[in-house]
């Protein structure tokens, strides 16, 4: 029998058409890595980092796949190439930007791809959303459900729902 495992990913886009973005992201995603088992409401965030930026939109979806952690980047690269993301700087504005929060309860760290993604418990961005779909889901490092690290969150940039 082939292993399946559990996968997090963070959508967000703040450039372009941003819901049909993350739509097509959706799609290729399910098409290319593994079925969607849940997703998120779309929440409308204030930047975070960059500040002088648009407002995104960010999703998060939980999926099956038989694919390995490395893999799973390869796919979301290109998928983030083919819906046209242009590099502008660290932390800017994309058109799609494409994390993977967990894999499992895997702990990674190599040069490529490290996780739990490594912002994931700083972000109410990506804890909103995340305990919507999985309250219960225990970070593997900190040993804390999504609703706990979203409850001890000191970022208070604003996350409202969009759709
Ligand atoms: N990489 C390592 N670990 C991972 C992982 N767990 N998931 C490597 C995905 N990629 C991972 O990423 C650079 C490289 O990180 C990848 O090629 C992969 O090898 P990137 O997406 O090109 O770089 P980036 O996104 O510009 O930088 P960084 O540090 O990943 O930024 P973040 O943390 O993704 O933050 N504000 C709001 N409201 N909403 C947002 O979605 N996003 C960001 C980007 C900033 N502010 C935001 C939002
Ligand atoms: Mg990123």
């Amino acid at each position: 029998m082939i292993t399946k495992n559990i996968v997090f990913l963070l959508l967000g886009s703040n450039l372009g058409e941003r819901l049909q973005v993350l739509r097509s992201a959706v799609e290729l995603i399910e098409e290319q890595i593994g079925q969607i088992k849940s997703a998120s409401s779309v929440y409308e965030t204030a930047p975070w980092g960059v500040l002088d930026q648009p407002a995104f939109l960010n999703q998060v979806i939980e999926l099956q796949t038989v694919l390995d952690p490395e893999e799973v980047l390869r796919i979301i690269l290109a998928i983030e190439q083919e819906l046209g993301r242009v590099r502008y700087e660290r932390w800017g504005a994309r058109v799609i930007d494409i994390d993977i929060l967990y894999f499992q309860d895997l702990i990674l760290d190599s040069a490529r791809l490290t996780i739990p993604h490594p912002r994931l418990h700083e972000r109410r961005f990506t804890l909103a959303p995340l305990a919507e779909i999985a309250p219960d889901f225990i970070h593997p490092v900190f040993h804390k459900s999504s609703a706990q690290l979203l409850a001890v969150c000191t970022d208070n940039s604003e996350v409202k729902l969009f759709s």
